[in-house]
């Protein structure tokens, strides 16, 4: 039987390719054991980004968190590897930058800069099911 290992969407957001954080941020991934099987950098539109973030709409930080997104170049990868949506999200750290652990991406490279939106350098599927619909929005 052949293997299928999981897959997630992760984002290098506007401000980790502002602070050239890309590659730090990769090979970590590369490190930890995880695939790169695909990856681009594009500006995304009003649109990927509202169907991306369908969930938040309506709160506080909403239209805060689409500009801040919108607002420069992003990188979009595809990872593969058993447990990765997990594995990825324990690297990345917790969402608070401030409080993020140390050792994690945004414990050691974020932090609060009084923006009204929390610029956490990444992004990663919080599920198979987000995975799944986030990847279609990202790699259409
Ligand atoms: P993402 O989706 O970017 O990986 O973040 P998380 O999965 O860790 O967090 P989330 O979906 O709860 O939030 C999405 C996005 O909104 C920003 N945000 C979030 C914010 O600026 N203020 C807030 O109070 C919250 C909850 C950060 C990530």
């Amino acid at each position: 039987m052949t293997h299928h290992p999981e897959e997630t969407l992760v984002l290098v957001k506007p401000d980790g390719v502002e602070r050239r954080l890309t590659g730090e941020i990769i090979a970590r991934i590369e490190r930890k054991g995880y695939e790169v099987v695909d990856l681009k950098m594009l500006v995304p539109t009003r649109e990927m980004l509202a169907a991306h973030y369908e969930e938040h709409e309506g709160k506080p930080f909403y239209e805060p968190l689409l500009e801040f997104m919108g607002s420069g170049p992003v990188v979009a990868l595809r990872l593969a590897g058993d447990r990765v949506i997990e594995g990825f999200r324990s690297l990345a750290g917790a969402t608070d930058p401030t409080v993020a652990a140390p050792g994690t991406i945004r414990g050691d490279y974020a932090r609060d800069w009084g923006a009204g939106v929390q610029k956490n350098l990444v992004h990663g599927s919080d599920s198979t099911l987000s995975a799944e619909r986030e990847l279609a929005i990202w790699f259409a």
